[in-house]
């Protein structure tokens, strides 16, 4: 999109909006050809892990590849890293000592699919896409999600490994009876979120995490959530989130960014606006730490945080590298 019509549009869409004078669907109406002009791919992701996983995803972009392909493949990887202690096959298990697994994955259709609290397989977000593809359904959880998955022939995994079984003794010995509200996002890197946008201009995205470490059994947070930890609109953007998934379910984070834009907020400002809502929202903020990204249909990027030290990945034909985001308050 040219400069000058993105900028009408944000006017536009704002003033007008706020002046009663066209409704948010009036502007992105007329504004609509504009938003379909990009065809440049670009990938981002939550964290460091991201670098690595935008690499495969770049991968599939690069070479014509389609988003919804690129966001499988990117998190895949960050799902089979041993060392990550939040996503995948790494991950930290729950109070009682079982590793639970939470992804979801939505494309440029709206089509979505959703696994929660799987135990014991591999890939949950490939998981999540074969229950998008294969079943008339949009989520499945437990023990039938694992069924599912053993039948479409998806990999065992043995969790906690070894490392993480140590590190979980160790927790168990001195907090077996706590329910407390989990440290995110300070020294940990967390869930991985990515969206995508490919040379046909069409917008995916993923989020896959073993959630907050020591959570109780069964709990699901904001990423397996569509609308919560992630939420496409072809038509107009992407969001995903980390951070504290019951402070991001109650204000439908990434759906929240996503409408915000379609309003005409920047994807800065959509992130900061859902930021400004969950901190409105709670009276205590110690710890409670939540990030979210935004691609906006023609390729501009946002991001925003409570707290400082959220960062995230970024790859295009021009950038290859991390971006912090801003921030509402430091630790
Ligand atoms: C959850 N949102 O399970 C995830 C955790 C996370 O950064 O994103 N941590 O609540």
């Amino acid at each position: 999109m040219k400069k000058q019509s993105r900028r009408n549009f944000l006017s536009i869409g704002v003033k007008g909006a706020a002046a009663g004078m066209l409704l948010p669907n009036a502007v992105f109406a007329e504004h609509k050809n504009a938003l379909m002009s990009s065809s440049s791919p670009l990938v981002i992701s939550t964290w460091n892990h991201g670098l690595a996983a935008n690499d495969a995803a770049w991968e599939v972009l690069a070479n014509g590849g389609k988003s919804l392909d690129a966001v499988e493949q990117g998190v895949r990887v960050t799902e089979s890293d041993l060392t990550n202690r939040s996503v995948g096959i790494g991950g930290m298990p729950d109070r009682d000592g079982h590793v639970t697994l939470d992804a979801c994955i939505m494309d440029e259709q709206s089509r979505c699919g959703a696994v929660g609290c799987l135990e014991g397989i591999d890939h949950p977000i490939s998981v999540a896409r074969a229950i998008m593809e294969h079943t008339p359904h949009v989520m499945l959880v437990g023990e039938g999600a694992r069924e599912f998955a053993l039948a479409r022939g998806f990999g065992k995994i043995k969790t906690p490994i070894p490392e993480v079984k140590e590190e979980y003794k160790k927790w168990y010995k001195e907090h077996k009876s706590e329910i407390k509200r989990p440290n995110i996002n300070h020294e940990n890197h967390d869930t991985i979120g990515m969206l995508a946008i490919d040379s046909f201009g069409n917008l995916s995205g993923s989020c896959t995490t073993s959630g907050w470490a020591f959570k109780m059994h069964g709990r699901l947070g904001d990423s397996p959530i569509i609308g919560a930890g992630l939420f496409v609109d072809n038509e107009i953007g992407a969001a995903c989130a980390t951070g504290l998934g019951e402070a991001i379910i109650r204000i439908a984070g990434s759906h929240t960014v996503v409408e915000l834009m379609r309003q005409g907020y920047t994807p800065d400002e959509a992130c900061k606006e859902a930021v400004d809502r969950i901190i409105r929202k709670h009276s205590d903020l110690t710890g409670l730490q939540c990030g979210f990204l935004a691609l906006r249909k023609d390729g501009v990027v946002g991001s925003y945080s409570v707290y400082n030290g959220f960062n995230y990945a970024l790859r295009s034909s021009d950038f290859n590298g991390m971006k912090d985001a801003p921030f509402n308050r430091t630790w």
